[in-house]
């Protein structure tokens, strides 16, 4: 079997210590953000979704003021995001997310940023990383490394790691107890849609993907993108639900599929979308707890149960790739680690 295959299905049993870890460095973090009022998370690729994700759990759930920037956007324009810098000494802190600890832009971004007297908050799957090297405090969770260059286990259990220091920082108790049932209701959920993923990935009609998602799923729906286009090389696109009739609706034709990560609050709204194009001849899929063509059962509150958004989508990124005679382990022009010779200048 391919090893991101089985990466993709070994995911939530890592969750049950992830999770575990979580609640053991939860007073290092109630500690290390203790008189900061600005969170800048940083990453790159799926590092960087899971920072926007990360900003909108941590506004939701802890009332935090943060903002998701890329590590090279850090890197290149240091004057916008000057007052972060000039504010790390006191009230930012930078809270830096990378599989691997070793991406030259996340890196670098880290340690500039302790040059400016600031601290950092490491979030990785890689204990003796460079990047924990600069870190005040981190959550370490080996037991989501890969082999894959793709992320899929690593990046859920640093998605539910951070959702659950969020959970349990902000005294979400009911939030907390209730994300403890996450590794069943994963096993559960890849189990029933083994085989939807399957055929969905073995038919050759769709050519064009578009995941949409609003608020704490327009990182999901961006980081699900990425796995179609990285492991299928397929057309695909992210887009929060509204934004799709300003333009990219054009796009939309008999063999375009829609996967819909719906809301609970809004999930009108974007049902009402999705049936738009559904009469220009797409076909939609949707995810969401319960009523869905995905339904997770979960009974996990919204802010707790992002991470269940993913399994069902890697697998059919996947399957695709294999169907088509790819090898989802060796995607094109891809490496697990991006490193840089590169030298800032301010
Ligand atoms: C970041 C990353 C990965 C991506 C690719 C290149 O890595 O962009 O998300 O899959 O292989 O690197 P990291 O900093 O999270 O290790």
């Amino acid at each position: 079997m391919s090893y991101t295959l089985e990466e993709i299905l070994s995911q939530p049993s890592v969750w049950e210590s992830v999770l575990r870890q979580a609640e053991h460095s939860a007073s290092e973090w109630r500690a290390g953000l203790r008189g900061k009022t600005h969170l800048v998370f940083t990453g790159c690729g799926s590092t960087w979704y899971l920072a926007e994700i990360a900003v909108a759990l941590f506004r939701r759930l802890l009332g935090y003021r943060a903002s998701a920037v890329p590590g090279g956007e850090l890197l290149l324009y240091r004057q916008d995001w000057l007052e972060d810098f000039s504010g790390s000494a006191g009230s930012s802190l930078l809270i830096a997310i990378s599989r691997s600890g070793a991406t030259t832009e996340t890196v670098q971004a880290a340690a500039e940023w302790k040059e400016a007297g600031g601290q950092v908050a490491v979030v990785t799957n890689s204990p003796d990383s460079p990047l924990v090297s600069y870190a005040d405090f981190t959550l370490l969770l080996p037991e989501g490394q890969e082999k894959s260059v793709v992320q899929t286990r690593s990046f859920t259990s640093m998605l539910v790691g951070l959702n659950a220091i969020a959970a349990i920082l902000g005294e979400h108790r009911a939030l907390w107890e209730a994300m403890k049932h996450l590794p069943q209701a994963g096993a559960r959920l890849i189990e029933e849609y083994l085989p939807m993923a399957q055929s969905l990935g073995a038919d050759p009609f769709p050519e064009r993907f578009y995941f949409l998602g609003s608020g704490l799923r327009y990182g999901l729906a961006r980081e699900a993108s990425l796995k179609m286009k990285e492991m299928s090389l397929s057309h695909s696109e992210p887009f929060p639900f509204l934004e799709f009739r300003h333009g990219p609706i054009s796009m939309v034709n008999g063999q375009t599929v829609l996967f819909g990560l719906l809301s609970d609050m809004n999930r009108s709204h974007e049902l009402a979308l999705l049936g738009e194009t559904r009469a220009l001849g797409a076909r939609t899929i949707t995810l969401a707890d319960r009523d869905a063509d995905v339904a997770f059962k979960s009974g996990i509150p919204e802010e707790g149960r992002g991470v269940l958004y993913l399994p069902v989508l890697q697998l059919v990124a996947a399957y695709r790739s294999i169907s088509a005679g790819l090898d989802p382990d060796h995607p094109n022009n891809l490496t697990a680690v991006v490193t840089l010779n590169f030298e800032t200048r301010r």
